[in-house]
């Protein structure tokens, strides 16, 4: 799970931003659907670490189920905010507040509630734009407007990190052995608390898809995923460790 996920067409831009913006390097090209799935990157801002998701794009009809889309409103469901990005240069393509009104409108029809998310919307590629657009403007090839647009989006996490339900005093499901401990957050979130399962995060780079496999190895190694299982997580459910969310998945 992330802070913010990246909403918007194929081709907007979406991988292009979260390289420059994160260490992440995902496959940047000229055609839509280069991503095939979500790649997630470590901003920075001052005191501020959120995680950004940079999803597949989504398409007219994704709520219906066109170009995998599913999939992939299910990851924007799990973030915290949402930047939709909307493609000033697009030739062929609509018009930025034609790609803002189908984007929200698959978004709402996955999800009422996706639209009371946090959310910022930013045109992209304003370097060689050809449409008008009112709202904020990025380019990631000159810059402009990114690091604005970064400190917006970490003030919108902490906010939104800030208006979350209080954590305190909730319910300590289970003791295990070696410290670890599974605590309930929500219907379908949960926190593992414990020196092994914190420094196995805490000490790899969750940012790379090696790593992630590598963390997944070791939680298992150390009976995780039972822990969880005895807690009552379901699969797809969120898991914290060590300021970090992850999903609970099936055994790939
Ligand atoms: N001129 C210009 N081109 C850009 C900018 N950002 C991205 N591009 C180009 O737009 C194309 C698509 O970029 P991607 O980052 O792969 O787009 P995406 O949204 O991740 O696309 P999908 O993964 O297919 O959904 C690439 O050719 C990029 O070089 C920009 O700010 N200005
Ligand atoms: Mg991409």
């Amino acid at each position: 799970m992330a802070d913010v996920a990246l909403v918007g067409f194929p081709n907007v831009g979406k991988s292009t931003l979260i390289s420059v913006i994160s260490a992440a390097k995902p496959k940047i090209a000229d055609y839509p659907f280069t991503t095939l799935e979500p790649n997630l990157g470590v901003v920075r801002y001052n005191e501020t670490e959120f995680v950004v998701a940079d999803i597949p794009g989504l398409i007219e009809g994704a709520s219906e189920g066109r170009g995998l889309g599913h999939r992939f409103l299910k990851h924007i469901e799990r973030a915290r905010a949402l930047l939709v990005m909307v493609d000033l240069a697009a030739i062929d393509s609509v018009d930025p507040y034609e790609q803002q009104r189908v984007l929200l409108h698959e978004l709402a029809a996955y999800q009422p509630e996706l639209l009371d998310r946090p959310r910022l919307v930013v045109g992209t590629k304003s370097d060689s734009a050809v449409h008008d657009w009112e709202g904020e403007q990025i380019s990631a090839i000159t810059n402009q407007g990114v690091r604005e647009l970064v400190g917006r989006l970490a003030t919108m996490v902490h906010d939104a990190r800030r208006a979350e339900p209080d954590t305190e005093g909730m319910v300590i499901i289970r003791p295990h052995a070696d410290g670890a401990k599974v605590e309930r957050l929500g219907d379908h979130e949960f926190r593992l608390v414990g020196r092994q399962v914190e420094r196995i995060v805490a000490l790899n780079d969750v940012t790379t898809p090696e790593a992630l496999s590598y963390i997944d190895h070791q939680l298992k190694r150390i009976g995780v995923p039972r822990l969880l299982t005895r807690a009552g997580a379901s699969i797809g459910d969120v898991v914290r460790i060590a300021g970090f969310s992850f999903e609970y998945r099936e055994d790939s």
